[in-house]
């Protein structure tokens, strides 16, 4: 296992990472599930500044400022509907990952967190989800210097137990 990387059972909003990673829709005006959770624990201000941002494609990313939370940014991305498997969904989630930790790199942090994208109201299988996030993320560790720690957060301990045997599939022991 990297040692940068980290699975934890809880709350994103909670992490004292320097930015969390929300799984947002396209209109980065706020929603349920993690999103709207984010938005409550950062206060007005957040939604404010998404107004501005203007939306977000799907796969895509953008940065707003963390306001009340403990981290100090908040990386919106935006993953894919589950449409069954055939409508490059794999794909669009994986690029998900590799725009937030490329964002992460542009902002120079060192310590990232990040939800189960997509495998919530957007209805992504959880455990083929797992595999892409931490796919993606072993591929642009591989290759980076400058992040220090990239902590999975799990709700519930179902999705815990899953990330825990789906790291040792894709990191080994
Ligand atoms: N901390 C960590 N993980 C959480 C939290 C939390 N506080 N709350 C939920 N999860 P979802 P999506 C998990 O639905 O599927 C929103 O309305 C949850 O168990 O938040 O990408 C947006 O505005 C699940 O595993 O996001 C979009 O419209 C994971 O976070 C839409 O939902 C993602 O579930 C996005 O859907």
């Amino acid at each position: 296992m990297d040692k940068r990387v980290q699975i934890v059972e809880g709350d994103i909003t909670k992490q004292q990472v320097d930015a969390i990673v929300n799984a947002a829709n396209t209109s980065l005006l706020g929603g349920g599930g993690v999103d709207g959770a984010i938005h409550r624990a950062a206060g007005p201000e957040l939604l404010e500044e998404t107004r501005k941002i203007g939306g977000c494609p799907t796969g895509e990313a953008r940065v707003s400022k963390g306001y009340r939370l403990p981290a100090k940014w908040v990386i919106h991305t935006v993953g894919p509907v589950w449409a069954g498997g055939k409508k490059n969904e794999d794909h669009l989630l994986a690029i998900c990952y590799r725009n937030a930790l490329m964002a992460a790199r542009d902002l120079g942090i060192k310590t990232i967190a990040f939800p189960s994208i997509s495998t919530g109201a957007y209805g992504f299988p959880l455990e083929r989800a797992a595999e892409i996030a931490m796919g993606e993320t072993k591929a642009f560790l591989d290759g980076d210097k400058t992040l220090t720690k990239v902590v999975f957060v799990c709700f519930g301990e179902k999705a815990l137990n899953l990330y825990h045997v789906t790291a040792k599939k894709v990191f080994g022991e």
